[in-house]
């Protein structure tokens, strides 16, 4: 791996060698994803170099502190979707993968066709998936890709105002379970640093707070809990509610601090449409749970949505799946 200096001599060579530099954060962008985002647009400012932060996802699709970033800064940092972005593409753009390594995780279809413009930032482990190329910057020892953002930025003296270093700070304490976890001396000087530049925790963790009216849905949502067999907690939103994605995912999350193996939380997401989140811990595989109704994920997260269907009839469907015929009818309230 690259040490600081070098990837900033190595990423500077490669921008400026670019026509424009397009960011590319992973789906979902959470904070450490836009943080580093906009660490790196500054980057290219730097160099006067035109840049692009590319974000792809449904508003709602993010988390809403996350929304309120991408909303204060879009005016010196804007971000394009895909459908944007492909026209104004060339052939001489660079692409910077930060928070991700893998083409799976991006909004941008392939991207490893072009090795050769393509730089990865990251603090995630390597496998099989990874990309390939010309510049990699992959330190696991790192908290986030924020804190090399960040020091990247020192190391290039580029003066960071106290927004961004706000960012940057959110970006640290997601990834560090606000600095209880991943924790090391260097993140520490980061995290130093970006005080100097004007971050503190308040502002920073006050992008953690929750929206008021948003928690109550999610509440309300897991006020439907009920649970099934001992094993399984179904919720089921209102009929004429609409919930985001990310409200029925918190409210599956929420119910596996309790003695369940698996929750799923159905509800409508509007456009006609009902999305079911579901979580687990270990015993069950919610991902292929979500399979047999058209959706998908992994042992422990999987989501699905249907069309044209109540929120009553997403239920049965899922009962059908979890409960075969001959095990049925053993809720338990
Ligand atoms: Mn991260």
């Amino acid at each position: 791996m690259l040490d600081i200096k070098n990837l900033r001599v190595n990423l500077e060579a490669k921008m400026l060698e670019s026509d424009k530099v397009i960011i590319v954060p992973h789906r979902r962008a959470d904070f450490d994803a836009i943080a580093s985002s906009i660490g790196i647009a500054m980057f290219a400012d730097k160099l006067k170099k035109e840049s692009h932060i590319l974000i792809n996802d449904q508003i709602y699709d993010m988390d809403h502190g996350v929304q309120n970033i991408i909303a204060e800064a879009k005016d010196i940092y804007p971000t394009i979707n895909v459908e944007t972005y492909r026209k104004i593409e060339g052939p001489n753009d660079l692409f910077v993968l930060t928070d991700v390594n893998k083409q799976g995780l991006i909004h941008l279809d392939g991207i490893s066709k072009d090795k050769k413009r393509l730089v990865i930032i990251d603090h995630h482990n390597k496998d099989d998936e990874t990309l390939d190329a010309v510049l990699e910057h992959i330190d696991t020892s790192a908290s986030s890709a924020s804190e090399i953002i960040a020091n990247l930025l020192f190391n290039a003296k580029i003066k960071i105002n106290p927004e961004v270093a706000n960012y940057l700070l959110a970006g640290i304490l997601l990834d560090t379970n606000k600095l209880s976890k991943n924790v090391t001396s260097e993140t520490m000087k980061i995290v130093s640093k970006l005080f100097e530049s004007g971050a503190n925790m308040t502002t920073a963790s006050n992008y953690f707070t929750e929206d008021f009216n948003s928690d109550r849905r999610v509440q309300e949502l897991v006020n439907t809990t009920r649970f099934l067999n001992y094993t399984v907690a179904i919720i089921m939103g209102e009929e004429n509610t609409e919930y985001t994605r990310e409200e029925l995912a918190k409210a599956a999350d929420y119910l596996l601090r309790y003695r369940i193996d698996a929750s799923y939380a159905i509800g409508s997401i509007g456009n006609d449409t009902v999305s079911i989140s579901a979580r687990s811990k270990d015993i069950i595989d919610v991902g292929s749970v979500m399979q047999e109704l058209d959706g998908g994920g992994s042992l422990h997260s999987g989501a699905t949505k249907l069309e044209g269907i109540t929120v009553e009839e997403a239920g049965k469907r899922l009962m059908k799946v979890i409960f075969p015929p001959h095990i049925r009818n053993q809720e338990t309230n």
